[in-house]
């Protein structure tokens, strides 16, 4: 406990790499593979506070010639600041794609509205005498998490398909019809066989795209601490009444454990319950509009 902290290594940590890679997501690979050709449109969703490093390149290169969107879904919980540098990185990149806040409904039709002017131009590209279905078959794929179930439960507006905040819940590809003109098949998350980066393990602990064991809950709230201390989060002060963001993370992490009831008799706290809260908190929004990752220079 807390050795990570003493040791102030929490950057250091040498780079084996991290993986998470149940046997569920290798099934779920050869599901995408088999299933790909039944769809017109295949839409990626990414977590808009990494826009990056939640993509996941071994999925992507399935999609061959398809038509393809990328969805950065959470957008509610990102800084708008980031998401106006990604927006026009991705515009010069020539990348479909759309931000979007699977909470809000308003943003889930622009997904339909999207895919159609996806499926259109590559129609009218590929050969323009193919007469434009009205039918559109998709499949959501991406990283564990980012917010594939429940865009679409809100899309076929009913609970089609289980969503749940930890990652892993959807265990096999599943068929739902949207509506009379739109087939959508959800599929498990899946992770990129190997996490290189150190820090993209953190981000994606951090938003919980991966378990809390993968890097410890330990780990996890100190990096998220680390960060909102450097970012000068005036959120995160607001929200845990500090007095100063010139603090260490040790004394961030105790007065937080003091306020939310951590601190046992004998002046022992409880810190494995104060990493949780902090998790928990910063998941939900608690802690201000953060993003992780910006575009390369
Ligand atoms: N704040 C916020 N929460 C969201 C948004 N979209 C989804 N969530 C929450 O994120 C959690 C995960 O959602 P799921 O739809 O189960 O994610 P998934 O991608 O299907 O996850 P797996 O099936 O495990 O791969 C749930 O708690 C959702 O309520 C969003 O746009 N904003
Ligand atoms: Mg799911």
């Amino acid at each position: 406990m807390l050795k990570n902290i003493m040791k102030d290594d929490i950057e250091h940590r040498n780079n084996q790499g991290f993986n998470w890679f149940p046997g569920h997501m290798k099934k779920a690979i050869n599901q995408i593979k088999e299933n790909i050709k039944k769809v017109n449109i295949i839409v990626e969703v990414r977590d808009a506070r990494v826009p990056m490093a939640s993509g996941n390149k071994a999925i992507y290169n399935q999609s061959g010639e398809k038509p393809y969107l990328i969805v950065f879904n959470k957008a509610n919980l990102a800084d708008p600041a980031s998401i106006k540098l990604w927006e026009s990185w991705f515009t010069e990149q020539n990348e479909s794609f759309i931000f979007i806040n699977a909470l809000d409904p308003i943003s889930i039709k622009a997904i339909v509205k999207r895919s159609r002017e996806i499926l259109q131009s590559h129609r009218l590209k590929s050969n323009a005498n193919i007469a434009e279905k009205k039918q559109m078959t998709m499949m959501v794929l991406g990283l564990p998490n980012t917010g594939k179930s429940t865009i679409i439960n809100k899309l076929a507006n009913r609970n089609a398909t289980k969503a749940a905040s930890k990652p892993g819940q959807t265990k096999q590809k599943l068929w739902v019809k949207a509506d009379k003109d739109l087939q959508i098949i959800d599929t498990p998350g899946v992770m990129p066989p190997r996490i290189k980066e150190e820090i993209h393990a953190k981000w994606l602990s951090a938003i919980h795209a991966i378990p809390d064991h993968i890097i410890t809950p330990e780990d996890s709230a100190c990096f998220i601490i680390k960060y909102l201390l450097e970012i000068r989060s005036t959120d995160f002060q607001k929200f845990y009444e500090l007095k100063s963001l010139d603090i260490d993370v040790l004394t961030a992490i105790e007065h937080i454990g003091k306020r939310r009831g951590c601190l046992r008799s004998g002046g022992h706290f409880d810190y494995e319950h104060i990493y949780v809260i902090i998790l928990n908190d910063f998941r939900k929004g608690m802690l201000g509009l953060i993003s992780f990752e910006l575009p390369p220079e």
